[in-house]
């Protein structure tokens, strides 16, 4: 039995005003098949206000992709925790693998960015996960362990409640090659394990996604891994039939 209680979808820099319309209409219209499930769409900063419009009588909270570690001033091109919250937005993921290869960051820029949303009461995702090369090598513990420390360092356990880790393999990213779920809920368990030992016994309770190619027929088995809470849901959370598949299976 699925024991999943989150879905995200993260439409990374793809989506238009027409999908906003259409995804938010169909969720609504077949809501009572995933009424246990929390949805979050994370849409391109610039779609956030039309999401929040068409989200305001649904259930589907609205998350943003990234934010700046500054609260304001003379950054071109950011945006900053409280612009986001000003805009409606709940949740932000956090150190996405396309960040930190695409965009070069690092484990202390993502830690101050954690930071940065959770002093400004923002839910946050934190995104880890080995590449192919650290896998093959036997480092993906070690990789992932330390993504996550490194993330969260200084983080009170106060805040522990408003955060998200979501493992995202980076050889699973949009390539279709999906974890299995052996992989994954391995890699789940040592992360459970972790952020109880950071945080306490609330690290019981901090939802753990799996991310990475995840679509209609395989998401049931992975929800169904004791510590798999949920799912990152990248290409397929573009398609309506295909993400409502996805909620529904973590139901
Ligand atoms: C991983 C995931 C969403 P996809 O990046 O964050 O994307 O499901 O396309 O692999």
């Amino acid at each position: 039995m699925p024991n999943a209680s989150l879905v995200i979808a993260n439409w990374k820099m793809n989506g238009n005003k027409a999908l906003v319309k259409e995804m938010t209409a169909f969720l609504r219209d077949n809501k009572e098949q995933f009424n246990a499930v929390d949805v979050v769409v994370c849409p391109p900063f610039t779609l956030i206000s039309d999401l929040t419009r068409e989200c305001y009588y649904d259930d589907i909270a609205v998350g943003a992709q990234n934010v700046s570690e500054h609260e304001s001033g003379a950054y071109t091109g950011e945006v900053s925790t409280s612009q986001l919250k000003e805009a409606g937005v709940g949740c932000v993921l956090i150190g996405h693998s396309e960040r930190r290869q695409l965009f070069a960051e690092n484990d202390e820029q993502i830690n101050r960015k954690i930071k940065s949303a959770l002093s400004a009461d923002l839910q946050v995702v934190l995104c880890v996960g080995e590449n192919k090369s650290q896998r093959d090598a036997g480092e993906t513990w070690n990789v992932v362990s330390q993504q996550v420390k490194n993330a969260l360092q200084d983080v009170a356990t106060d805040n522990a409640g408003k955060i998200v880790v979501a493992y995202e393999p980076v050889w699973a990213i949009g390539t279709g090659d999906t974890a299995t779920p052996e992989q994954a809920q391995e890699v789940h368990e040592n992360l459970r394990a972790l952020v109880v030992d950071l945080f306490g016994e609330i690290g019981n309770k901090l939802p753990l996604l799996y991310g990475g190619s995840v679509k209609p027929d395989n998401a049931k088995e992975l929800f169904s891994q004791k510590d798999i809470d949920g799912g990152l849901i990248g290409g397929a959370s573009l398609k309506t039939d295909d993400f409502l598949s996805i909620c529904q299976a973590a139901q």
